[in-house]
């Protein structure tokens, strides 16, 4: 190998990184001439995909991650691209998305015998103290390289410590005189990520016992169905106990037309009056000066990251918490509940029927909402509409923020076909939408947006950036003309103040936006305006014979301001 540079790309490949998502700098030619030097010797080397923001670059990574499971990267210039991943760093963060995000770093030397030296003005105000600083209440490791004949030990450290649980972006620098110094004598061998937890066998059983005698007991969950398998070992648990299954869907964690299913906000009745509520994969198991279960209910926990070390003020407290994947606990769950189905059969059974026969009424009502006109049900209408068009194999990456419970009450689509960023930093459907189509190539690929979001995404990055990967995608766009949950909480805390004297809301109304369609069209994409739910159909036949054209899509669903 040539340099340090070229190690790199191989590492990279040898890592499983099938795409390398790019925003490049005076500082990446080293990175970017092995690629070619790669390319032109057919060894081995990530695709590079430009990225014309490094905010698209991540949230690519995430979607690709969501659809393939394999480790990914980006590489992005020193600290001004590392401060333009911005929100999407968030995301990664809080939605445990293995990413070694790479930066590079303005050169130390001055000296022109040293290849790769500082050669230009811009590469002073390009040092800071602490580039990494930005990163470290993000990034669960950062790490300089600071010789080429280290760059393997840490470069696979970082995906080690990427891919460990819970998983999260790692960061590593890497200044330009490192990239060309010779690679290590020895290829470093890769570090596996060890093993997800299984439960304690001992708290296993206790959970197991305490779930089995409750007589109200409820499920809440987030992100169980990231392990697709684990959705139907959920379900078999759920149906025995008669537990309804809140969903706050940041993966597809149970089917919506289940008689358990609660969604996630008609669950709340049932939380209100739980005897043991087992809390599986979910950051915020329910907010407490909304709905809570009572005092002296049974609290458990399963997660492979129970104690949330990284949200300061976490605080709900679990009688029982198991550190656990739920992919592996579940089936052992249902194992151990086994052994008290002799006792508790018949109270299962009375439990079931009647959280299903309350829940009836519910999916009843959400199938109103879906044929109805009235203007505060068209977001559900339209959903409902998006859901009957599109094909059975799409993959839908939700941010459709207010519209949220109603993609939970609509969107029907099998796990491991429904991603939500899990965390509140918007604007990562579009460039999710990337890395999506390119992880699961022939699949439609559809985000679900509001219209301040669309922005957010920074739409002309990611729609020609998709199209110079070949990863199309449709965007559907909730255009209710303006930030309605940031004019939620004005009214909500201040109902006799001036805004609602005054019926407005400037910081929050954009019905004037830029024109949706147009941004698709002058990015190489199309699209079309829609208003009416039986408008939808067609909008999607004709956007998804866009997108299998090779180029993106985008449906502007006029919504009434709310
Ligand atoms: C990067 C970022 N900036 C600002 C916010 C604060 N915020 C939360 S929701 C929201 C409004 C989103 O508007 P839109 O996508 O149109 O959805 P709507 O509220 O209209 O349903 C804003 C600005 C955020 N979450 N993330
Ligand atoms: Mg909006």
């Amino acid at each position: 190998m040539k340099d340090a540079a070229a190690e790199l790309v191989w590492l990279l490949a040898d890592e499983g990184v099938q795409h390398l998502f790019f925003n490049p700098g005076t500082d990446t030619a080293p990175i970017q001439e092995a690629l070619a030097a790669a390319r032109a010797s057919s060894s081995p080397h990530p695709t590079s995909v430009l990225c014309l923001h490094e905010h698209v670059a991540l949230s690519a990574a995430i979607g690709h991650h969501a659809l393939s499971g394999r480790p990914q990267a980006i590489q992005v210039h020193v600290d001004a691209g590392t401060l333009n991943v911005g929100g999407a760093l968030h995301n990664a963060q809080r939605n445990h998305s293995p990413v070694v995000v790479m930066a590079g770093r303005s050169p130390y030397s001055t000296d022109p015998a040293v290849p790769g030296h500082r050669d230009s003005a811009i590469m002073w105000p390009q040092e800071q103290p602490d580039q990494a600083a930005a990163m470290r209440a993000y990034a669960r490791w950062v790490m300089e390289v600071p010789r080429g004949r280290e760059l393997g030990r840490i470069v696979r450290r970082a995906f080690q410590v990427a891919q460990t649980e819970p998983r999260g972006p790692a960061y590593v620098m890497l200044p330009r005189e490192m990239l060309m110094d010779p690679p290590a004598a020895t290829r470093f061998p890769r570090l596996p990520a060890p093993r997800p937890p299984a439960p304690d066998p001992a708290g296993l059983t206790e959970l197991a016992a305490a779930l089995a005698g409750a007589a109200r007991p409820v499920i809440v969950t987030g992100t169980a169905g990231r392990t697709p398998g684990a959705v139907a070992s959920l379900v078999r648990i759920a149906s025995l106990v008669g537990a309804p299954v809140i969903d706050q869907r940041d993966r597809c964690n149970f089917p919506l037309r289940h008689p358990l299913y609660a969604g996630g906000l008609g669950g709340s009745a049932f939380l209100g009056e739980a005897d043991c509520v087992l809390i599986l994969d979910t950051d915020v198991p329910w907010v407490p000066a909304v709905s809570a279960p009572p005092d002296g209910a049974a609290i458990l926990q399963i997660d492979v990251d129970p104690a949330k070390v990284t949200m300061p003020t976490w605080a709900f407290p679990a009688d029982v918490a198991l550190e656990a994947d739920s992919a592996t606990a579940l089936p052992m769950l249902e194992a151990a509940l086994g052994e008290h189905a002799a006792e508790r059969r018949a109270a299962w059974e009375r439990r079931c029927e009647d959280v299903a026969g309350r829940l009836r009424e519910v999916h009843e009502g959400w199938r109103r909402r879906a044929a109805s006109e009235a203007p505060g049900d068209l977001p559900d209408a339209h959903l409902a509409a998006l859901d009957r068009a599109l094909p059975a194999d799409a993959v839908v990456l939700e941010e459709a923020v207010t519209n949220r419970p109603a993609c939970g009450r609509q969107i029907d689509r099998e796990p491991g076909a429904f991603f939500s960023s899990g965390a509140p930093s918007l604007g990562w459907s579009l460039g999710a939408g990337i890395g999506a189509a390119l992880a699961a190539p022939g699949r439609p690929v559809v985000a679900v947006c509001g219209d301040g979001t669309f922005h957010f995404g920074i739409p002309t990055a990611a729609l020609w950036s998709a199209h110079r990967a070949g990863a199309a995608f449709l965007t559907v766009v909730l255009g209710n003309g303006g930030y309605y949950a940031s004019k939620r909480p004005v009214a909500a805390l201040y109902p006799d103040g001036a805004s609602v004297a005054a019926g407005r809301f400037p910081e929050t109304e954009f019905p004037d936006a830029p024109d949706v369609v147009a941004i698709a069209r002058a990015c190489g994409g199309d699209g079309s305006v829609v208003s009416r739910p039986d408008e939808i159909a067609a909008a999607v036949e004709r956007g998804l014979a866009t997108v299998r054209a090779g180029r993106c899509a985008v449906i502007d669903v006029k919504l009434p301001w709310p």
